[in-house]
C-alpha cells in the first residue's frame, strides 16, 4: 500500500468500474449533458447563493497550468449591478451588430436570432463573470506568471456549465467584445482579462431555443480512431 510523502499522496476516487458500469455512467452523463441548451428566456426567480457556490467550487476544481488556478468568478446577483452589466454589454453589442461584425459572422448568427438587446441579463438572477488571471499562483498573494490561461479557464468554464446544468439551472455563455467594462463593474484588477459571462437561472416556462442548436455533428465527423 502506497503512503504519502513530501510531494505526493495516494490517488483516491477511482473505483475501476467494469465495462457495463462504465457504459452506464458514460451514457448517463452524455444523456444529461445532451439536454443542455443555451437559453435566452429566463424566469426572474432567485437562485440560492449556496447552489451557485457549489457549482463554482466544481469549476474551481478543474485542472490548470501548474495548478495556478488562474480564474476568478465574480457572481453578480444584485439587480442594479446586473442592469449595469446589461447596459454596458448592449452598448458593445450595438457596435457589433451595427457594423463591427462581418457579414459572414452575422450570417452565421442568423439562425440563432440574436441581436443587440439582452433583456435576459436583467431577468436571469445570476451573472457569473469569469476572469482569467495573467499572474497569480497557488497561494493567496502569489504574483507568479500563470500558464495556459485560456485552456485552464476554458476547462473550468466547461465544468461550471456542466455543474449548473446538473443542478437544474439554465445557462447562456455571453461574450460581449470588448468587455473590459467588467473589470470596472466587478472591481477586478487590470491584470485580469474578462473571459466570458455565464448567465444562469431557471428557464422561463415558455422558453424557446433555436432549432439550429439541436443539430450536433455525428461522432463520425468529430472523431476517428488511429
Ligand atoms: N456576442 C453577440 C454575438 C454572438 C456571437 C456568437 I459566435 C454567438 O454564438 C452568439 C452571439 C451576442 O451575444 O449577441
Amino acid at each position: 500500500m502506497k503512503t504519502s510523502d513530501e510531494t505526493h499522496v495516494p490517488l483516491e476516487g477511482y473505483g475501476e468500474p467494469d465495462h457495463e458500469e462504465m457504459m452506464l455512467r458514460a451514457h448517463g452523463f452524455r444523456d444529461r449533458l445532451h439536454t443542455r441548451r443555451s437559453v435566452r428566456n429566463f424566469k426572474p426567480k432567485p437562485v440560492a447563493r449556496d447552489v451557485i457556490e457549489a457549482c463554482v467550487a466544481t469549476a474551481a476544481s478543474a485542472p490548470s497550468g501548474a495548478n495556478h488556478q488562474p480564474w476568478y468568478f465574480a457572481c453578480v446577483d444584485t439587480p442594479e449591478r446586473r442592469h449595469e452589466i446589461r447596459l454596458a454589454a448592449e452598448a458593445e453589442e450595438r457596435e457589433f451588430y451595427g457594423g463591427r461584425a462581418s457579414a459572414d459572422w452575422l450570417d452565421a448568427l442568423a439562425p440563432i436570432g440574436t441581436d443587440a438587446d439582452k433583456p435576459y441579463m436583467d431577468v436571469a438572477p445570476v451573472l457569473i463573470c469569469i476572469f482569467a488571471q495573467r499572474r497569480g499562483g497557488v497561494d493567496p498573494g502569489d504574483d507568479k506568471k500563470n500558464y495556459y490561461i485560456h485552456e485552464s479557464v476554458g476547462i473550468a468554464t466547461g465544468f461550471l456549465l456542466a455543474a449548473l446544468h446538473e443542478a437544474g439551472l439554465a445557462t447562456l455563455v455571453h461574450t460581449p467584445n470588448p468587455m473590459s467594462f467588467l473589470n470596472r463593474i466587478c472591481g477586478r484588477p487590470e491584470t485580469e482579462k474578462p473571459y466570458l459571462i455565464v448567465v444562469a437561472g431557471h428557464p422561463a416556462d415558455d422558453a424557446m431555443v433555436p432549432r439550429h442548436a439541436l443539430k450536433k455533428k455525428p461522432l463520425s465527423e468529430v472523431m476517428r480512431w488511429l
